[in-house]
């Protein structure tokens, strides 16, 4: 751990820190700056989460942050409550979803400005703001300008994996982006206290597209993968070995295709890149692709039963975070395949060790696949993966009809056909096209 009263040579010029937003990035970034030293204070808007928070419940499942939650609280350095106070510096962690109002999809600034006018009235001349919530390019010079105090100003934008987020808290490298120069070292102050990465200081625009500029790489990525296993159907080609020959060359690395991208990040953040600029063609149709993956992949599924002419189909939807091994559900592509086969008369029943709250019901793994025709993974959960030989040959006696799709290529598929499972893999090749 870095000392906190001195920082190299320099000596330190903030003590207190107000995070708003305790949720997925701003509950560990409070926690961890709490357990070094800083007395924070974590405000939220939700009674019931500070309560929860106080209380020392799990709210967020994510491996080793409820250790920290409780490091930092029992040290007396992290208090929450609803209302934000005084501080040396805030830093504002709220979401910023899309709004769909015709047209395009654009970033819903509400969270941030509420967070903005929530502190103005505690903020002092020589405070420091950070935004580390995604927003479009520019935003935070608009902020800049809202503000009548002198203060500093940087966009930091968090870039941490749900599922991995305390360890790339401490270890991914950080970017600053500062209004001016002093605020972006005045805000490296307070990183460097806790990130192992490098931090590297530039100016808040370009700190914006940075942050807009990974997640677009990887959706589009993904929507390079999720048309090559269209196209992989076509030929006859199983795009799950053509894409591992193909990463074999050293400067290839094209991701997995899939049911969808879910989630509250790479599913929305390139929109905002689209949102504004003329320029943003390649974006906009990787974005376009993704988001048509649920119904390409509930078409395949309607076209297959079709073909086995099951009545009144029942099928077993096994994982619907957006993710594996998370329990969020946000923009899970999981909802639009369920929505999908519904409204094509399919009975729907889903299991997921995971997920907590859905917009649909949850079951237990033996009523999800009692009577049912076929089991439809959706998710990489660690659990599917690890199924064994036993837990199958159980499943099959529930099962009317034993077939499985994985749209994830997740399953161990040699034991799934050994135990008398048809098996279909999304971009094998061989058995569907739509
Ligand atoms: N997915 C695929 N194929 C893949 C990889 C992912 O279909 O090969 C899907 C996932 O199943 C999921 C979605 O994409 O539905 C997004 O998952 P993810 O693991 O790629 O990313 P997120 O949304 O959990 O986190 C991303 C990360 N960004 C990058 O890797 C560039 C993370 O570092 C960011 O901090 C986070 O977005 C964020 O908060 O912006």
């Amino acid at each position: 751990m870095k000392q906190l009263d001195t920082i190299g040579t320099k000596q330190k010029k903030i003590n207190k820190i107000c995070v708003i937003g305790l949720g997925y990035i701003g509950l560990p970034t409070a926690s961890m700056l709490a357990n070094h030293g800083y007395s924070v204070v974590g405000v939220d808007i939700d009674k019931k989460r500070v309560e929860a928070i106080k209380n020392e419940e799990l709210i967020i499942d994510e491996q080793g942050l409820m250790t920290l939650v409780k490091g930092a609280i029992n040290s007396g350095n992290l208090k929450v409550k609803v209302e934000p106070e005084e501080a040396d510096a805030f830093i504002i962690c709220v979401p910023t979803p899309l709004k769909k109002e015709g047209g395009a999809p654009k970033c819903d600034l509400t969270y941030v400005l509420s967070a903005v006018e929530n502190i103005k009235p505690h903020l002092k001349d020589g405070n420091l703001v950070l935004i580390e919530s995604t927003i479009p390019p520019k935003t935070t010079e608009m902020i800049y300008n809202l503000i009548d105090k002198d203060i500093y100003m940087a966009y930091c934008p968090e870039r941490v994996l749900p599922g991995k987020i305390l360890k790339e808290l401490v270890e991914n490298d950080r970017i600053i982006g500062g209004i001016n120069e002093e605020s972006a070292e005045l805000a490296k102050e307070i990183y460097e206290s806790f990130v192992d990465g490098n931090i590297y200081l530039t100016n808040s625009t370009t700190a914006e597209m940075v942050k807009l500029m990974e997640n677009t790489y990887r959706d589009v990525n993904i929507a390079l993968a999720n048309e090559f296993a269209k196209v992989c159907n076509e030929m006859d080609v199983n795009v799950w070995d053509a894409i591992n020959l193909a990463n074999k060359h050293p400067r290839v690395n094209i991701l997995n295709p899939g049911p969808g991208v879910g989630g509250h990040c790479i599913s929305i953040d390139p929109w905002f890149i689209v949102e504004k600029s003329k320029n943003a063609d390649l974006i906009k149709r990787a974005r376009e692709l993704n988001d048509n993956m649920p119904k390409y992949v509930c078409n395949l599924i309607v076209e297959e039963f079709k073909k086995l002419n099951i009545d009144n189909p029942k099928v077993s939807i096994f994982g619907v975070t957006y993710k594996g091994n998370v329990d969020d559900t946000r923009e899970s592509p999981a909802k639009k395949v369920i929505e999908c086969l519904l409204s094509n008369n399919f009975e729907v029943s889903i299991y997921d060790p995971h997920a907590k709250i859905f917009e649909y019901p949850l079951n237990k793994l033996e009523d999800c696949i009692s009577n049912s025709d076929c089991i439809i993974v959706l998710t990489d959960h660690d659990e599917f993966k690890n199924f064994e030989k036993d837990d199958i040959s159980e499943i099959s006696k529930l099962m009317r009809n034993k077939i499985v799709i994985d749209t994830r290529n997740v399953l161990n598929h040699n034991i799934w056909k050994e135990s008398g499972f048809e098996v279909k893999l999304l971009g094998d090749g061989t058995t569907w096209s739509v």
